[in-house]
């Protein structure tokens, strides 16, 4: 049975991930009106990609005998002064994740479970890939600037993102 710590860290870091689902499908909403449909399978992918970080969690806890509990999903911003702006907000989101998997396995390795350390590793090596992925769009965007025609490049780069279902754990 899994420590009761352990199995609320989990549920709220569900919640988390949750959320993240929720930010980025506000921000896929913004790019839908800004008609830069690069930037929109961007964020569709992204969306699934939380998706899939929250359900690994919740299969998981129940694995473990755990109970899953659904909490509230707060509120995202729906609104960003510019498409750089927004992928500020992204990668901070995304550092603040990895603080939060850390902070998980802190918990872990606090009530010495070890099979949970040892599927959130699938978690820390995720978070290192997201912070870099979104670092390099962000670059990309300090680059552009203005350049309105560079950004569009930069829009249909970003449609040829594919969602891969990964396998968690
Ligand atoms: Fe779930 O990795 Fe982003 O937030």
């Amino acid at each position: 049975m899994i420590d009761a710590k352990m199995e609320k860290a989990f549920n709220d870091q569900i919640n988390a991930e949750f959320y993240s689902e929720y930010l980025y499908l506000s921000m896929k909403a913004y790019f839908a009106d800004l008609n830069l449909n690069g930037f929109v399978n961007w964020f569709d992918v992204q969306v699934q990609e939380e998706h899939a970080h929250g359900m690994g969690m919740f299969d998981y806890l129940i694995e473990r005998g755990g109970r899953v509990e659904l909490q509230a999903i707060a509120k995202p911003e729906t609104n960003w002064a510019s498409p750089l702006e927004c992928f500020k907000q992204v990668l901070e989101h995304e550092q603040y994740v990895t603080s939060r998997i850390n902070a998980l396995m802190d918990v872990a390795d606090e009530v010495k479970d070890r099979a949970a350390l040892s599927f959130l590793n699938w978690y820390l090596k995720e978070q290192v890939e997201e912070e870099s992925t979104v670092g390099n769009v962000l670059s990309t965007l300090k680059l552009i600037g203005e350049d309105k025609h560079a950004l569009l490049m930069l829009d249909k780069e970003l449609a040829t993102r594919t969602f891969v279902q990964p396998v968690i754990g």
